[in-house]
């Protein structure tokens, strides 16, 4: 009975108002797109938006939503850890507030909390809570369900991240069983334009190696050189995530609005990324996280962090 209130929240609202962070990735729409599919598929008579200002590619839209309507409403925030990072701060007007997380808790600002940091996608969770017994007698549409796998294979790089175990792949068949093509979610989700192709070559020539420490620094000429934004440089962060000496890698690119850095940082088991990125304005999971706003000073400090962390990490692991 450990998610009745969800069910009964959504029951009792006649509007409903879903958000996800800023920035989206496929984890933080799929968890809203599946949402608003499936309750749509269970109470086709509820009115349900899907709120946001910004777009992510494979997800085509958010919905036209006014204050009185959030007000209104029940909100659902997926994937998200602070309220900074709701994307459309008129989350805070709605009624009643419930959260579905993977990020570690650093903060609450909803009525019910329903959070699982060990989860490698938000996805996944809400698959196994719309899938369990507090939602036995509704249904899984397809639309839903290839949102929700859509999401999964995101925060998973296909099932590659150290976070995936039985219970990842138990839920993503279930999902699968609801009729949805794989390999054609797989291909939509990680084949490449030629452009992205391109772009991703050029990026690998810009790493510096030392001690375990990929680190990428993108500075305002090779930015310029590349016709790339700080937000696309950091999302080819995977780039430079297979290989075997690298510990933690890292990109860090100028941004043109503000002058400043903003970068992804990402690391293998056992080397926390996230406590450091809090020092860089930003956060995320212990092996993936994101930083913003750092001066040419804070990106050298960062290096050292982050080379600090490797020592820190490998020591530990000598004992
Ligand atoms: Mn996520």
């Amino acid at each position: 009975m450990k998610y009745q209130a969800i069910r009964e929240a959504i029951e009792k609202a006649d509007k409903i108002s879903l958000f996800r962070h800023t920035h989206p990735d496929g984890d933080a729409a799929g968890s809203q797109l599946g949402l608003k599919e499936w309750i749509l598929a269970n109470y086709p008579q509820k009115d349900v938006r899907a709120v946001g200002a910004e777009h992510f590619d494979t997800y085509p839209y958010t919905d036209e939503t006014e204050d009185e309507f959030i007000s209104g409403s029940l909100a659902i925030v997926t994937d998200t850890s602070n309220s900074e990072r709701v994307d459309d701060q008129r989350f805070k007007l709605a009624k009643e507030i419930i959260r579905i997380d993977h990020h570690p808790v650093v903060e609450t600002f909803e009525d019910q909390l329903y959070c699982e940091p060990q989860r490698g996608s938000v996805c996944e969770y809400i698959a196994e809570i719309l899938m369990g017994e507090d939602f036995k007698g509704t249904v899984m549409p397809k639309k839903a369900a290839e949102y929700l796998y859509s999401g999964i294979l995101t925060d998973t790089l296909n099932f590659r991240t150290s976070d995936c175990d039985a219970s990842t792949l138990k839920n993503a068949a279930r999902l699968v069983d609801c009729g949805l093509d794989m390999n054609e979610l797989s291909v939509r989700m990680f084949d490449v334009t030629q452009r992205e192709f391109f772009l991703r070559t050029k990026i690998r020539n810009h790493f510096e190696y030392e001690d375990g420490l990929c680190f990428v620094k993108l500075d305002k000429e090779a930015i310029g050189e590349m016709g790339i934004t700080a937000s696309d440089a950091k999302i080819m962060i995977d780039e430079f995530g297979q290989v075997q000496d690298f510990k933690i890698w890292a990109v860090l690119a100028y941004n043109e609005e503000t002058g400043l850095y903003d970068g992804s940082l990402r690391s293998k088991y056992g080397y926390i990324v996230n406590l450091i990125a809090s020092n860089y304005n930003g956060g995320g999971h212990d092996c993936a996280a994101g930083i913003k706003n750092l001066s040419e000073e804070d990106v050298e400090n960062c290096r050292k962090d982050l080379l600090e962390e490797i020592r820190r990490a490998d020591k530990n692991q000598h004992k």
